[in-house]
């Protein structure tokens, strides 16, 4: 097909829309309802052409290219249009404020405010029209404010499209169009699962995480409180991108320094209980096989995944691990085993954990967990409180994680990305059922970013079926694929969101999928870089188990470290 893109000629093979067309030929139109990852939806009309012969703009993200077209994408015609809809956008969701930007949570990552500049807004003509929508914080992980919502509509098509969780719903028409849950019921108040992937997608502050930091500024500047935090495995590649570095640079070092200068008593690692769950959950998985006990075994360590399971597929409750996630067991070790350890009553012990996802915040207060985690701060929220306390993260020096909660191995550090947990879980059981050290450790057909992975895994003559899911959409068609006998496996690890915990509702925004890639490879590397690389080599969990678990299963592992699930 040939077309003339602002006179100039190109050629292409496939039948695309404008906006395709138009980036291979390196020139930017501007888009704010369009998403990579979303089916076109051409509500915005920023992206509108000049298409000659006809009358009006067309909008390029829905609107297919034609042999012999002649598109102009900054004409002056686009260009005064665009800006008319860019200040109609501006004024009728009451972001024209000033003060609203210059407080918003969001700021630093508004696409409008990017967009603005790029299509040189310099005032807004139409006078700012409130919304009357009252706040939704009926969530304990995810607030809306509707009157910064520009309704893109991308929440409502990630949250259906992409997670099948369908919770979210544009309500109205006109200009009294809003985004809603189920009779305006509330997010904490419908079967959202919390994975927090709209707020990824939101351009603007209208979703956001519960923040919970200036709880977090009074329980480190109290001195009756013995405070302590965990970090995440997935936090460690991606927080300098809140500082501007590339995505995938690794600060590890950097970030226990930076806890450490904002008053935590002992800066521990979440890596840890990661590998104290591939023990528990390994032997699970051994115990079952054996036993005749219920398989698929389902991987238990995504809340978000756990509420989707929850709502839409109970019949698959006894699947399910009873471990509790690596969050929630060193929350439980800390205010026993550590806590005993020095000397400290629990009461007085306050645990915070950095995890990049936002369902933590709702996992910590499900009623099984007994209060094992006193608050959460997502990646992002830890970022601003670094910026607060004028934390120069990037620059700062190399320092370890405090004993013995902060010893860990490579196998635990990959529970960050996608086929991380059953990678690492594979390690461990192949070991405890040869009695023979495993030589090649990578175990590559379960990595990588797709949405299913499966493999059969061949140890000593034994032949596992396992396979890999992230993203609840996925999720969502292997569990119709295993309810309709179409599929058969012993080992499931899930995930809530695409890519694992390294695309989590906590990182920072943007996470595009080649960000994702990038803080993949990243963790793939801290696996490389440790000696160890087996959760039961670790010897802080060895020394755990013998002053104070026994072994796997015990009596005193099923009080602490296993829950249960609701229908
Ligand atoms: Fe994850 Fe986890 S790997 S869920 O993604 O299992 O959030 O990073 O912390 O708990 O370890 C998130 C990440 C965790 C937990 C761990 C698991």
């Amino acid at each position: 097909m040939k077309v003339k893109i602002n006179n100039k000629e190109y050629e292409f093979q496939e039948e695309l829309s404008i906006l395709d067309a138009v980036k291979k030929a390196h020139i930017i139109i501007p888009t704010l309802c369009y998403s990579e990852k979303l089916k076109p939806f051409g509500s915005c009309r920023l992206c509108s052409v000049e298409i000659k012969g006809e009358r009006t703009l067309k909008p390029a993200c829905v609107t297919k290219i034609s042999n012999g077209m002649e598109i102009y994408t900054h004409s002056e015609k686009v260009r005064k249009v665009r800006s008319t809809i860019m200040e109609l956008i501006i004024a009728s969701h009451g972001i024209s404020c000033n003060l609203n930007c210059l407080t918003c949570p969001k700021s630093s990552s508004c696409e409008i405010k990017v967009i603005a500049e790029e299509i040189g807004i310099m005032e807004v003509r139409i006078p700012t029209i409130s919304s009357k929508i009252p706040e939704d914080r009926s969530s304990y992980s995810i607030v809306r404010e509707p009157q910064k919502c520009i309704v893109c509509d991308r929440c409502v098509r990630k949250c259906a499209e992409v997670q099948s969780v369908n919770i979210l719903t544009i309500a109205n028409r006109g200009p009294d169009t809003y985004v809603t849950t189920f009779l305006d019921k509330g997010m904490g108040n419908v079967d959202c699962v919390n994975c927090g992937q709209c707020v990824i997608e939101c351009p603007t502050g209208a979703l956001h995480e519960v923040y919970q930091t200036d709880q977090v500024w009074n329980v480190i500047s109290d001195n009756s409180k013995y405070v302590i935090v965990q970090t995440a495995p997935a936090v460690r590649v991606a927080i300098a991108e809140e500082f501007g570095a590339e995505p995938g640079r690794i600060v590890t070092k950097q970030l226990v320094a930076g806890l450490r200068l904002l008053g935590f008593d002992k800066v521990f690692d979440t890596n840890f209980a990661a590998d104290l769950t591939i023990m528990e959950e390994a032997s699970e998985f051994l115990e079952r096989f054996k036993n005749g006990g219920k398989l698929p075994l389902f991987t238990s360590c995504s809340p978000g995944w756990i509420k989707f399971i929850e709502h839409n597929y109970p019949e698959f409750l006894d699947n399910l691990s009873t471990c509790k996630s690596p969050q929630q067991m060193f929350g439980a070790i800390a205010k026993t085993y550590y806590a005993d350890k020095i000397g400290i009553p629990r009461e007085d012990m306050i645990v915070v954990s950095i995890m990049p996802c936002t369902a933590k915040k709702y996992e910590r207060v499900r009623p099984e967990m007994k209060g094992d985690v006193d608050y959460v701060l997502t990646t992002r929220e830890l970022a601003k409180m670094f910026k607060l306390a004028g934390i120069d993260l990037l620059n700062l020096p190399s320092e370890e994680y405090d004993e013995p909660l902060g010893i860990t191995t490579g196998a635990a550090a990959i529970f960050g990305a996608t086929g991380g947990v059953m990678e690492a879980a594979l390690r461990t059981a192949y070991e405890v059922i040869t009695g023979k050290n495993l030589e090649r450790l990578d175990f590559e057909s379960v990595r990588g970013i797709e949405g299913i992975k499966e493999a059969v895994i061949e140890i000593d003559g034994l032949k596992l079926n396992v396979a890999v899911v992230n993203g609840l959409g996925n999720a969502r068609k292997m569990l119709d694929m295993i309810k309709n006998g179409e599929k058969d496996y012993h080992f499931i690890e899930f995930m809530a969101c695409p890519g694992g915990c390294i695309g989590g509702g906590g990182q920072p925004i943007p996470t595009t999928k080649e960000i994702l890639s990038k803080r993949m490879k990243a963790i793939y590397e801290i696996d490389k870089s440790f000696e160890i690389r087996k959760s039961h080599e670790n010897p802080a969990i060895q020394a755990l188990y013998k002053e104070f678990l026994g072994e796997p299963l015990s009596e005193k592992s099923h009080e602490l470290l296993h829950t249960t699930y609701i229908a």
